[in-house]
């Protein structure tokens, strides 16, 4: 047996370890219940930005690798009315994408959804699930946080909110890497237009064409941390939605069908554990924050 000595992998597998613990804890507080995963299914996520799709023969018709639960998440909100998932995601970013070290072509995210539920609480939620997990972690992984060198500290809710139109006016299109830079602890960027977001977050229907979604961004330049909003959940407005886009209805007709029997509003998010896990250790890059991690465009991967 070969034994690989790397202290500061270990170091990063125990916290990674007492962030799912602390996250899966501090939800079940909350009174969420744990639901598993989807990998495969005929509809997943359109996602606003480019990836390549996963597509498997499923029994001779074309089945995707999830890009992320949203849509299923709405479907289980008729069983349950809090739910989480560890989620693996598969996207095929482009390869163009690597320079920017926090994307992984399969990762997890801790996704979470809520019925009846407004923004403003989804973001109380995401405030004390991100606390609860920086303190768990300082309890329990002192020694690793040394080993990485990294110091910590626990932020103060609730966290400042940034309109997406003051965020571009003050920093151009591509806001992200700078607003990162710019914070000292993580805050939300909330009110996306409807033209950059995927068909179901919420639009606002005092304020058309803005969406009832948010960010979470990290301070020191570690990027979005995580993504969500209100829902849309009617037939109506869902379809309009999908037309906006140039979205064929057809391509999602597994999903309307249960839309159209009825969906609960509800409001929900997402955060990716490997950008968490780079981010409370202090990590360089996202390939650091998992085994096995495939970077865009890299064939080599296991
Ligand atoms: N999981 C996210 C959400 O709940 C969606 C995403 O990852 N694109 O909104």
């Amino acid at each position: 047996m070969v034994v690989n000595s790397d202290k500061k992998l270990e170091s990063v597998l125990h916290i990674k370890s007492e962030i799912m613990r602390a996250a899966g804890e501090y939800l079940r507080e909350q009174g969420f219940v744990e639901i598993l995963p989807v990998i495969l299914s005929p509809v997943t996520d359109p996602l606003h930005h480019e990836t390549y799709a996963g597509t498997v023969d499923y029994y001779g018709r074309p089945y995707t690798l999830t890009k992320s639960m949203i849509l299923h998440k709405q479907i289980a909100l008729r069983t349950v009315p809090r739910i989480f998932a560890f989620s693996p995601n598969v996207r095929m970013e482009p390869e163009a994408r690597a320079p920017l070290r926090r994307y992984l072509a399969e990762f997890v995210q801790l996704d979470l959804e809520v019925r009846d539920a407004s923004r403003d609480e989804i973001m109380a939620i995401g405030e004390g699930l991100f606390v609860a997990v920086v303190r768990a972690v300082l309890v329990t992984c002192a020694d690793e946080l040394t080993t990485l060198g990294r110091v910590l500290t626990v932020p103060e809710i609730p966290f400042a909110r940034i309109p997406y139109q003051n965020a571009t006016e003050q920093y151009g299109e591509h806001y992200d890497d700078q607003l990162s830079s710019s914070l000292f602890a993580p805050a939300w960027l909330i009110d996306f237009p409807r033209a950059v977001r995927e068909f179901y977050d919420r639009e606002d229907p005092t304020r058309p064409g803005v969406l009832l979604d948010m960010d979470l961004i990290y301070p020191e330049g570690y990027g979005e941390a995580l993504s969500g909003g209100e829902r849309e959940h009617t037939l109506p407005r869902i379809l309009r939605r999908l037309k906006q886009d140039g979205i064929p209805p057809e391509r999602f007709s597994a999903y309307l069908r249960f839309v159209k029997e009825g969906l609960p509003a509800s409001a929900g998010f997402g955060i990716g554990i490997e950008r968490l896990t780079r981010y409370i250790c202090g990590l360089d890059h996202i390939m650091e924050a998992r085994l096995f991690a495939k970077v865009p465009g890299a064939v080599d991967a296991l």
